[in-house]
């Protein structure tokens, strides 16, 4: 029986670029996002390689995730891999010009959003058992501060500790969970940022070498693939061009 994977943002990014690699090793599909169009693509995509079930899915909607959940068919149960992609930073300027609004969407999405997903899909993982994984992505966001980071920040530093917990809870039940941080990634992470700021999204990319969202998707699909008796606990990758800055310090 082919292996399935529930990927959460798949319209775009790492989401995406991970259905297809999943795809290309053999895995049966569950992809979702808000975006129905750029679902059914990939579905269109992929289909001719592996089962492909899409479901249109805003994860801050707890009812709709139990209800995505409990339509899966047959053919796609029980899910081997969550992938808690789904998520956003909004607002990258100083903690006291954001309106409270892109705090709360960013609590909504990256938090109760991947709590939802997780909540929804236990019991098919522990169907699972033994091989299955919860892999979170979380972000350098979630370990390191830097200005503008505020809520988003903290967000993904929830995901980091709920990773560690969830394995607590989860020891002896043979499912497996990580936390994977990025560094910054080329995707359309800015431009959902910056709130469709193109020339913004294209100035912080531009003369660098940030990863791709292949290079993470490699990652995931490396996690999940692993022999049974291996939890890999936390990933941070950067790109090589990537590193940490100095304290700032305030003078007169
Ligand atoms: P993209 O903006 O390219 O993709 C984000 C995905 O999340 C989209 O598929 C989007 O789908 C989905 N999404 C957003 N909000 C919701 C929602 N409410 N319900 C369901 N799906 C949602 O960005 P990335 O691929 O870069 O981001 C993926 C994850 O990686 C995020 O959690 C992000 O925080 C994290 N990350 C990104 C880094 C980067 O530098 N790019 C670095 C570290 C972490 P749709 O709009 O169709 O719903
Ligand atoms: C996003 C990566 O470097 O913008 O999680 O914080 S970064």
């Amino acid at each position: 029986m082919s292996k399935v994977v529930f990927i959460t943002g798949a319209t775009s990014g790492f989401g995406q670029a991970s259905a297809r690699r999943f795809a290309a090793d053999g895995w049966s599909l569950v992809l979702s996002g808000r975006r129905l169009e750029r679902l059914q693509a990939l579905q269109d995509e992929l289909a001719g390689q592996v089962p492909v079930h899409i479901a249109t899915l805003d994860v801050r909607d707890s009812d709709a995730v139990q209800k995505v959940v409990a339509e899966l068919p047959e053919a796609f149960l029980p899910i081997r891999t969550l992938v808690n992609n789904a998520g956003l930073a909004l607002a990258p300027e100083p903690a006291q010009n954001v309106a409270l609004e892109d705090w709360h969407t960013m609590i909504d999405t990256n938090i109760k959003g991947l709590v939802n997903v997780t909540h929804a899909l236990l019991p098919s993982l522990l169907r699972t058992g033994k091989g299955a994984s919860i892999i979170n992505i979380g972000s350098i966001a979630g370990q390191w501060p830097y200005p503008g980071s505020h809520v988003y920040g903290a967000s993904k530093a929830f995901v980091k500790q709920f990773s560690y917990n969830l394995r607590c809870d989860l020891q002896g039940t043979g499912v497996r969970v990580t936390d994977l941080a990025p560094g910054i990634a080329e995707t359309e992470f800015t431009l959902v940022r910056t709130k469709g700021n193109q020339a913004a999204s294209d100035a912080l990319y531009r003369g660098t070498t940030a990863l791709s969202a292949e290079d993470i998707a490699e990652q995931i699909h490396y996690i999940a693939s692993l022999p049974d008796h291996i939890n890999i606990n936390r990933v941070e990758v950067m790109p090589t061009r990537q590193a940490w800055s100095s304290f700032a310090i305030d003078r007169d």
